[in-house]
């Protein structure tokens, strides 16, 4: 084929598949339906893929459906089911559906697979967990199924997994296994599972495989490089070797393959997929008669994009000898399904972007064009380079007024001046006891806030109102709070669907989709907003809701915000400037928001940056620079306010030692991460680093319903003081509550102020 993607969305163009999956859960549809309900959206996304352009019998259309995650499809598939889950496996080997989804979410004390970041992207997937111990066997046929499904509804499809490699990096070892060894230890004993898969589905008459390697890509991984690359050689070279198997193409997306390349390029495959939006063309191309697929075609935006370069690029590709196809730089499931489910969108803009069905199409006009000459699609390529020269001179792309705000800052704006100051002005305004308590900001949304909220939506209530109803709510979560003891309180974000999605729509320069449902795990979703053009802040946002609260209590309340890499990183973000010079607008839209907070008399302004951590590059030379403009753009929003307001943040993850120096140069004045679950791991990081602001470890996993008790905070405090002087330490829970039940909630909470009275008064005595 000259035109394939690498993937396409799974959760369904009205998320069929989450609303099955969900019932399914729920116990209101069988399994038998649920797999009734998913072979119908693949059978639908077939159909499409061909009435869009891919042939269906060449094999350009991927099989590459997923109930949960990719990741473990491929555990299930080669029988890495971790230990605690071993009574879930049948005697044949196999795994049930009911099987799959508990790995996935655990049960009781069994917890479920860990959850984290896929590549730079909002997705994330489930960590396998790889021992001594686990018998790699073929155990699911699944994706056999698939390829079989789709022969008899006449289409010869490409089945996709993750290959070998990537799938042991991207493992941990299980909880049995000894100090020092890592799942990649095991290839040798994984590599036939797949030699045998490839021979099974070469049965079902699929002519090709694509096996995804991101991991070649990163250098994010703490396996040496040297042995990523032998192993990769070994890998290709056994699987190359199956006698009866399909053609394989290995695809490489989010980034260059850089010293992994001539390896492929050496190894008995048949195709290579290169990500050429995020890496440029090889400077040296050894591919002999492989298949170079050139991912042109931008998998991680939602971008019409410039066609006609995405062209020259294939050509050049082409230019070295190789035989090339069109692609996508990545699967399309970080994009929407159809700029034409949006009618609320303006139409102009709609003209500038491609969700995945029109990406689809322009993969297809590549091909083309491959095929039959640039001439033969000249009017395509046109019209998406009038589109995009309609795009950049349009109003509110370029803000003359912002342009020119951004373009006097200086140092200073970016500087708050000595934390000591600062800390002593703070303890004179605040009063704050030792080891001051409070929450993240969120507290659970109910059925009844959202109701609410979306009745407001819909225009069935006045203005009027929802701003009562929510003003209730905020009531209720403050003399919640006093009566429980809090010292800083927070007014539960009631008014807000999603921390970015709420900024975003009071904002310019931002649109938001009804329907551009993106996966981030599991059957969970967002809609990333669009930031279109120059931010700016029309009118102030949070003022009104934080002045509300403060009035309600003589406790201080934190004002409550997202910062400026937290927006851009969980929404789909213009490419035509650097990534900072947006971010800059964004933060200097959150400063004016700030100086009014100030102004209303709040005392503590938290900024969010959960996604800190996320949009760190792949490669360590892109890093720099990238730490650089991050926490520039996040002092630039908190720079303003005087030296007796406290400035916040809050991350998540626990990884925190990755990004230590740049949370320490954010120069907040608090700092509240995720704890809990890694047992206070982060208390050692925060010692190595003389980190000596304030720090909250949290000491409460909201990640589930479970309720700490309080001799487990009491430790949780005491193992935090044992790293950090008392005067840094901060008492909160590991992340927001809006997930949480309210029952719960409320008595985790006591319990936390139960074990800080219980600390704090053996400290003073
Ligand atoms: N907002 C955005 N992106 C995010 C998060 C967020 N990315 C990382 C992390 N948080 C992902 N976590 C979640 C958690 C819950 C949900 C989605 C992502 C979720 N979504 C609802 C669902 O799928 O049913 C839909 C929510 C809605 O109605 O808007 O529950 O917090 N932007
Ligand atoms: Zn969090």
């Amino acid at each position: 084929p000259t035109g394939t993607i690498l993937g396409y969305p799974r959760i369904g163009r009205r998320r069929e598949l989450k609303k099955a999956v969900e019932a399914f859960w729920a116990g209101r549809i069988t399994a038998d339906e649920l797999e009734t309900a998913a072979a119908e959206l693949r059978a639908a996304t077939r159909e499409r893929l061909a009435s869009l352009g891919l042939g269906r019998t060449d094999s350009s259309i991927p099989e590459a459906f997923s109930y949960y995650d990719q990741v473990l499809d491929a555990a299930v598939t080669v029988g890495a089911v971790p230990t605690r889950f071993a009574d879930l496996v049948a005697a044949d080997g196999t795994i049930d559906l009911a099987g799959y989804f508990t790995i996935a979410r655990g049960e009781g004390d069994r917890v479920p697979a860990e959850m984290t970041k896929w590549f730079d992207s909002n997705y994330h997937y489930l960590v396998p967990e790889i021992g001594p111990e686990t018998d790699f066997h073929l155990a699911s046929d699944r994706l056999v199924r698939e390829v079989a499904e789709a022969t008899v509804a006449g289409f010869r499809t490409r089945p996709v997994i993750v290959g070998p490699v990537t799938f042991l990096l991207l493992s941990k070892p299980s909880e049995g296994a000894p100090e020092g060894f890592r799942p990649l230890d095991r290839l040798d004993d994984l590599l036939p599972v797949y030699a045998e898969l490839l021979a099974a589905l070469t049965a079902v008459g699929a002519e090709w495989v694509q096996l995804d390697e991101p991991a070649l890509v990163s250098e994010s991984i703490e396996v040496d490089r040297a042995e990523v690359l032998s192993a990769t050689a070994r890998a290709y070279a056994l699987l190359g070797a199956v006698p009866a198997r399909p053609a394989l193409f290995v695809a490489a997306p989010y980034g260059s393959l850089d010293d992994a390349l001539p390896v492929l390029e050496a190894a008995p495959i048949e195709a290579i997929g290169l990500d050429l939006v995020r890496g440029g063309i090889p400077s040296e191309l050894n591919a002999g008669d492989k298949v170079l697929v050139g991912g042109v075609i931008d998998g991680h935006n939602i971008w019409r994009g410039d066609l006609a370069k995405a062209l020259d690029t294939l050509e050049s590709l082409r230019a070295s000898g190789a035989t090339v196809a069109a692609s996508t730089s990545t699967s399309l499931f970080h994009t929407p399904h159809d700029v034409a489910d949006e009618p609320l969108l303006d139409a102009r803009l709609v003209s500038w972007l491609a969700f995945a069905d029109q990406k689809v199409g322009q993969v297809a006009t590549l091909a083309r064009a491959l095929d039959e000459g640039r001439e033969s699609v000249a009017a395509e390529l046109d019209a998406a380079s009038a589109a995009l020269a309609d795009r950049l001179a349009a109003p509110g792309v370029r803000d003359g007024a912002v342009r020119a705000r951004a373009a006097e800052l200086t140092e200073a704006d970016f500087s708050r001046g000595d934390y000591a100051t600062r800390a002593a002005a703070q303890e004179e305004a605040l009063h704050l006891p030792a080891l001051p308590t409070t929450t993240i900001g969120s507290f659970p949304q109910t059925g009844d806030i959202r109701r609410e909220r979306a009745r407001f939506a819909k225009g069935e209530i006045t203005e009027g109102e929802y701003v009562g109803a929510m003003q209730d709510e905020i009531k209720r979560v403050v003399e919640l709070q006093e009566e429980i003891g809090l010292d800083v309180l927070v007014h539960g974000e009631p008014e807000r669907n999603d921390m970015v999605q709420y900024f975003a729509e009071n904002l310019d320069g931002f649109a938001v989709t009804q329907n551009g449902w993106v996966q981030s795990y599991g059957s969970r979703c967002t809609r990333p907003s669009i930031l279109w053009g120059d931010v700016s802040r029309p009118a102030p946002i949070t003022v009104g809701w934080s002045s509300y609260t403060q009035s309600l209590t003589s406790k201080p309340v934190k004002g409550m915000l997202t910062g400026p890499v937290t927006i851009l990183a969980w929404s789909f973000v213009r490419d035509d400037q650097p990534l900072a010079d947006t971010a800059n607008q964004v933060a200097l839209a959150l400063r004016d928001e700030i100086a009014d907070l100030e102004a209303a008399g709040i005392g503590i302004i938290q900024v969010d940056e959960p996604a800190l951590r996320e949009l760190l590059p792949l490669k360590k030379a892109d890093q720099p620079a990238y730490l650089d403009w991050s926490v520039g753009s996040f002092r630039l929003a908190t720079a303003g306010v005087a030296p007796k307001t406290q400035i916040h943040t809050h991350l998540c993850y626990s990884e925190f030692g990755v990004v230590i120096d740049a949370i320490d140069k954010l120069d907040a004045d608090v700092t509240s991460i995720e704890a809990a679950r890694s047992k206070m791991e982060v208390v050692d990081d925060i010692k190595r680093s003389a980190f000596g602001r304030g720090i909250g470890p949290g000491v409460y996993d909201i990640h589930s319903p479970r309720v700490p008790s309080v001799a487990e905070v009491t430790s949780l405090i005491e193992t935090a003081l044992a790293g950090i002087p008392e005067r840094q330490v901060w008492v909160n829970p590991d992340c927001g509550l809006k997930t949480r039940g309210y029952t719960e909630t409320v008595e985790s909470l006591r319990n936390v102020l139960a074990a800080t009275r219980a600390v704090r008064a053996k400290v003073d005595a």
